[in-house]
C-alpha cells in the first residue's frame, strides 16, 4: 500500500534581507551574491522559526553571523563581510543551558591572533544569545586551539547538540576537528576529548559523526563509523570498518534495537562492536550517504536508503533484515549529496526521501518536484539546495526548509492541503538543532 503525499506548495520565498549579503566570486571563477551557510531555531522563543547566516575566512572559521525571521527582519548581527563557509560548518541553534531562552553555539574568529589558515589558534568557541547575538560566554582552551589540518577531513567542523551528562535535555556538545573530537559542557568546560588513528583520506572515520544514545542510560554515544565513544570519551570499540566511512547515524534498526549506522560497506554495528549487518564492499564499495527511516508502508520498517557509489545517484533500499529490496537511482544534483528523510505525511507515517529539490519514495518512484525551484546557482559542486526538514507551518507533516548557500533566498514548501489554524508553533527538534545536511 503507498502512502498518498501532498503536492508541494512553496509556503515562503524568503529574501535574505539584502544588507546581509556579500558578493564574491566562487570556485569556477563567476560573481555571486549570497548569505552563507544557514541553520534554523527558534531563536527569539515566539513559537515561529527564524534563521541564522553565517560566513568564514580561512574556509572554516566564522566572523560574521546575523540572524532575521520569518519575516524578513534582522534581529540582529555581528562580525564583518566572511566568505562562504567551505562546508556547513561550526554553528548550532539550541537552548543549551535550558533556561527557556535559545543560544547559538559557535567557533568565532578571534582577529588579535596571528594564525595560519589551518590552524585554530586564532579561534575561539562561544555561546551566544540567540535573541541579540552577545556573547554570553567564551573560551579558548588548548584542546580547540592547538588544532590543526588539512583536507577533506579537516573541513567538516560540526556542532553537535549532545547529553553527556545525562541531564533532562542535551546540554553538551561534540566537535570533530580533523582526527580528534572535543565535547563540551554548557559552561565550555572541556569534558574529554578523543583522537583517532586513521585520518588518511577514503580510509578515515566519518567526516561528521552523529550522537545518540545506543545503550539506553539517558546519556549520549558519539558514532564516527571506526569508533564508538562513550559519553565519558571512552572507545567503547574502535575497528576500521570498511572505506570510505561517510555517513553515520545512531538509531533503532532491527527490533527497534538502537544501532550505529556505519555506511562503508554497509555496516550496522551494537554499542559492543558486534556486527548486525555488512553488505559487502561490492554492494557499497562507496558508502557515502545513508538513511533509516520506515520508507516502506507494507514492510516492517525501518529500513536504509544507502548512497552506495561514492557521488552519483544509484541507491539501494535496505530492510533492517539486510535484503537489497529495491535498487534506483535518484536525480542528478550538483555534488550527488544532500539527502535526507521527511517525514511529508506526518510523524507517524512512511518517510520519503528528498534529494536536488525533488521527492522520491521508498520504492523509487518521483514523486514531487518543488515547484518554482530554480535550478541552482553557484560553483559545480557546491551549489545546490541543502535540506533542512522541520515542522513550521500547518499541521504536524514535515515543511522542506530549503537553501542554497550561494543564493540569496530560503524556499519553504508544505504539503497540501496548508491550514494554517492548525499550527500550535514551531517546536525546534534534533533533526534542525543537529541537521545532517551533507555527508
Ligand atoms: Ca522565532
Ligand atoms: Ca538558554
Ligand atoms: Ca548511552
Ligand atoms: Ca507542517
Amino acid at each position: 500500500m503507498q502512502e498518498k503525499h501532498g503536492k508541494p506548495i512553496l509556503y515562503k520565498k524568503l529574501n535574505i534581507p539584502e544588507e546581509l549579503l556579500t558578493t564574491s566570486k566562487d570556485e569556477d571563477g563567476n560573481m555571486q551574491t549570497y548569505g552563507g551557510d544557514v541553520r534554523i531555531g527558534d531563536l527569539d522563543g515566539d513559537d515561529q522559526v527564524d534563521f541564522l547566516i553565517f560566513r568564514n575566512t580561512d574556509g572554516t572559521k566564522p566572523v560574521f553571523m546575523a540572524a532575521f525571521n520569518l519575516d524578513g527582519r534582522i534581529l540582529w548581527k555581528v562580525g564583518d563581510d566572511g566568505l562562504q563557509p567551505v562546508r556547513p560548518g561550526p554553528a548550532a541553534i539550541h537552548d543549551i543551558d535550558a533556561d527557556g531562552k535559545t543560544e547559538v553555539i559557535c567557533l568565532f574568529h578571534n582577529p588579535d591572533i596571528e594564525s595560519k589558515p589551518d590552524e585554530l589558534k586564532d579561534v575561539v568557541v562561544q555561546i551566544r544569545s540567540g535573541q541579540t547575538g552577545e556573547v554570553k560566554k567564551e573560551a579558548a582552551p588548548p584542546e580547540l586551539t592547538n588544532r590543526s589540518g588539512s583536507g577533506p577531513n579537516w573541513v567538516h567542523q560540526r556542532i553537535l547538540l549532545a547529553n553527556f551528562r545525562g541531564n533532562e535535555k542535551p546540554r553538551d556538545f561534540v566537535i570533530k576537528l580533523g582526527d580528534t573530537l572535543v565535547a563540551f559542557d554548557d559552561d565550555l568546560n572541556v569534558l574529554w576529548k578523543y583522537t583517532t588513528k586513521w585520518n588518511e583520506y577514503g580510509k578515515c572515520s566519518a567526516y561528521i559523526p552523529s550522537v545518540g544514545d545506543i545503550n539506553g542510560d539517558g546519556k549520549d554515544e558519539v558514532n564516527g563509523g571506526y569508533y564508538l565513544i562513550s559519553a565519558e570519551g571512552d572507545p567503547l570499540w574502535e575497528k576500521q570498518l570498511g572505506w570510505h566511512m561517510d555517513s553515520v547515524a545512531i538509531t533503532q534498526w532491527d527490533k527497534g534495537n538502537m544501532r550505529a549506522i556505519c555506511s562503508g560497506f554497509g555496516h550496522v554495528m551494537d554499542h559492543e562492536g558486534n556486527v548486525i549487518l555488512k553488505l559487502s564492499e561490492e554492494i557499497v564499495p562507496h558508502g557515502q550517504e545513508a538513511r533509516v527511516a520506515n520508507f516502506l508502508p507494507d514492510s516492517e520498517g525501518p529500513e536504509m536508503i544507502i548512497r552506495y557509489n561514492a557521488h552519483n545517484t544509484d541507491v539501494i533500499v535496505v530492510s533492517n533484515k539486510g535484503e537489497v529490496l529495491r535498487k534506483f537511482n535518484l536525480n542528478y544534483s550538483p555534488n550527488n549529496t544532500g539527502m535526507e528523510v521527511v517525514y511529508w505525511n506526518g510523524p507517524d507515517k512512511a518517510a520519503i526521501l528528498y534529494n536536488g529539490g525533488m521527492l522520491f519514495d521508498g520504492y523509487g518512484n518521483q514523486v514531487y518536484v518543488m515547484p518554482e525551484l530554480p535550478e541552482p546557482v553557484g560553483p559545480s559542486r557546491m551549489g545546490w539546495y541543502h535540506c533542512i526538514p522541520a515542522d513550521v507551518c500547518g499541521d504536524k507533516r514535515e515543511e522542506l526548509v530549503l537553501y542554497n548557500p550561494w543564493d540569496r533566498y530560503i524556499y519553504i514548501y508544505t504539503p497540501e492541503p496548508l491550514d494554517p489554524e492548525k499550527f500550535s508553533g514551531y517546536r525546534p527538534e534534533a533533526r534542525q538543532y543537529n541537521p545532517r545536511l551533507m555527508d
